[in-house]
């Protein structure tokens, strides 16, 4: 005979454990797009014993990479791209000379697939509403329910500690936002956020790398997020640049290390 309070005690339980071994660790990623899945996945192959969560506010992983382009859930991806997709496991299609393109279902769940087996531990429905700062350092998280912000609840959130923080919110770049509305200066020529810049996919594309670094002591960012803070052009539903900035900010972070 089932019982139905072991179910709940069973997800209360497990759930806690993994949410309290959260509380201390070495890389904090918020956002479940493809950067930041991509980024926590490269951390955890070249350091496994590295502890990793990363913070989703909606319920579903994958960010912007689901619907495609338009909602056509097919995605296009350019050499060097392709080579880090098809090591999670995805079939691409060559289209033309540099294009290729890959079913976005299967490329959002062979990502995440392989990011939550790397070890990666991905908190869904939970919303990074502030972060810690001590004498003008990042030091963690303030984090909360995606569900009591969206109902204005006035609840007092909880905060976890990280020794690097990765902003991958894509176009809004909500952690170097949070930041400057704290009147702190991002490491920019304005010291502030130039916002993204209109659609040039080559432009944007090339220029993602260089942008993708620490913008604040201990806060990276990478994919769209690295653009929109230092104006660099959006590319739409092409998705390279995404998944080599989540690689590279992996390993900056490393270098750094
Ligand atoms: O937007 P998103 O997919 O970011 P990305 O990895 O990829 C961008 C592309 O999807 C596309 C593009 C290039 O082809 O232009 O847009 O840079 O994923 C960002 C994720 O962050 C979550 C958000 O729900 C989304 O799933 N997110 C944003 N702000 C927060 C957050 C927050 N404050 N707390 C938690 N999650």
């Amino acid at each position: 005979m089932l019982d139905e309070t072991k179910i709940s005690k069973a997800i209360i339980k497990t759930y806690m454990d993994k949410l309290v071994n959260s509380l201390n660790i070495d890389v904090a990623i918020v956002g479940a797009g493809p950067s930041g899945l991509t980024a926590g996945y490269y951390l955890k192959k070249q350091k496994p014993d590295l502890k990793i969560a990363l913070f989703e506010r909606k319920l579903s992983i994958g960010g912007g990479m689901w619907g495609g382009g338009m909602m056509m859930n097919e995605i296009v991806i350019q050499e060097e791209g392709r080579k880090i997709l098809e090591k999670f496991g995805v079939e691409t299609k060559r289209f033309e000379e540099g294009y290729f393109t890959a079913d976005s279902i299967e490329s959002v769940s062979a990502i995440a697939l392989c990011t939550v087996k790397s070890g990666v531990r991905i908190f869904n429905a939970i919303s990074v509403e502030d972060t810690i700062i001590e004498d003008n350092i990042a030091r963690g998280l303030v984090i909360n329910w995606t569900s009591a912000l969206d109902m204005g609840l006035h609840i007092d959130p909880l905060a976890l500690r990280a020794a690097h923080i990765i902003d991958a919110t894509g176009h809004p770049c909500e952690i170097a936002h949070l930041i400057a509305k704290k009147g702190k200066k991002l490491f920019t020529e304005t010291g502030g956020i130039t916002g993204e810049g209109a659609m040039y996919a080559d432009e944007g594309e090339r220029i993602i790398l260089k942008n993708t670094r620490e913008i604040f002591p201990n806060v990276w960012v990478c994919g769209m997020a690295a653009n929109a803070v230092f104006g660099g052009s959006r590319m739409g539903p092409i998705f390279g640049g995404m998944l080599l900035s989540g690689k590279t900010v992996a390993e900056r972070i490393l270098e750094k290390n």
